[in-house]
């Protein structure tokens, strides 16, 4: 099993992530814990040097599997179904500008939370209809990069747009995008879905990335998802890519992440 965990390249807001700051030091800590890559946080690909980072990376022979989009909602508040077409179009260009970046580390580009929430006035068919306009044209700016974009189903309290496996997977369909699959992650698949293994062979070579949190958000054995169920299943569907890790810096970053690999290489055995 391929091991990442998330990193940011910026101070960020959201509380699931571990690493934000000293990108050298927390970089050495990761390798040094075990850890195979970096899942990069990036709200804006254009005040990041790519070269640069990847290059830090390397050094300590880090790979960066995706890069993860959600800042540019949370700090920003760019959505793909947004009511006013300017944010919407700044949305679907912050994606696009996220390409070369993400080919040249060969990385999944996330879209999580920027797909956004259907806000007030606006139906969910019409957010529905801009969510599969932005992701078409996402996917081809993407292709053309040699790069695969996936689509997070979300838990019903951060958005009401594709929140479980079955969602998603009917979404990419009528987006037709061959390079468009799904990340699923396992603390918003604890709230959605009936049973996580179950879903997870269901939607079968559809799964291009996976996050791990535990069903309170904690490391993967805070809490009371069936990791050995995950796994099993993604054994099953014969999947070969990244788990992530995702979680809350509890009781503090470092030890999150040390009890999140020695519990996972663990368990996979
Ligand atoms: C992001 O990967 C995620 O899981 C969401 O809860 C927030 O974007
Ligand atoms: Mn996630």
């Amino acid at each position: 099993m391929k091991l990442s965990i998330v990193l940011s390249t910026q101070p960020a807001q959201f509380n699931a992530v571990a690493f934000k700051g000293d990108l050298e030091a927390n970089a050495r800590k990761i390798a040094g814990w075990g850890y195979d890559g970096v899942e990069l946080a990036i709200r804006d690909p254009r005040l990041v040097d790519g070269p640069a980072l990847l290059d830090l990376l390397a050094r300590h022979g880090l790979a960066a599997p995706a890069i993860g989009t959600g800042q540019a909602w949370g700090e920003e508040g760019l959505s793909y179904t947004d009511p006013d077409p300017a944010v919407r179009q700044a949305a679907i260009q912050r994606t696009i500008d996220h390409v070369p970046l993400a080919a040249q580390a060969h990385a999944l580009i996330i879209i999580g939370l920027l797909r956004g929430i259907v806000k007030p006035g606006v139906s969910h068919q019409q957010a529905m209809t801009w969510l599969v306009d932005a992701l078409q044209r996402a996917c081809a700016a993407a292709h053309a990069g040699g790069v695969r974009i996936c689509l997070e189903p979300i838990n019903r309290y951060e958005t009401t747009l594709i929140n479980t496996v079955s969602e998603g997977l009917d979404l990419i369909e009528r987006v037709g995008a061959a390079n468009l699959g799904l990340l699923v992650d396992t603390f918003h698949m604890n709230i959605e879905e009936p049973v996580i293994a179950d879903s997870i062979r269901a939607a079968g070579d559809q799964v291009h990335h996976v996050h791990v949190a535990d069903s309170n958000r904690w490391y993967p054995g805070a809490g009371h998802v069936d990791f050995a169920g995950v796994l099993g299943a993604l054994a099953v569907i014969g999947y070969d890519g990244w788990v992530s890790g995702e979680f809350m810096p509890r009781p503090d970053p470092d030890t999150a992440a040390r009890r999140a690999i020695k519990y996972l290489r663990r368990i996979e055995k």
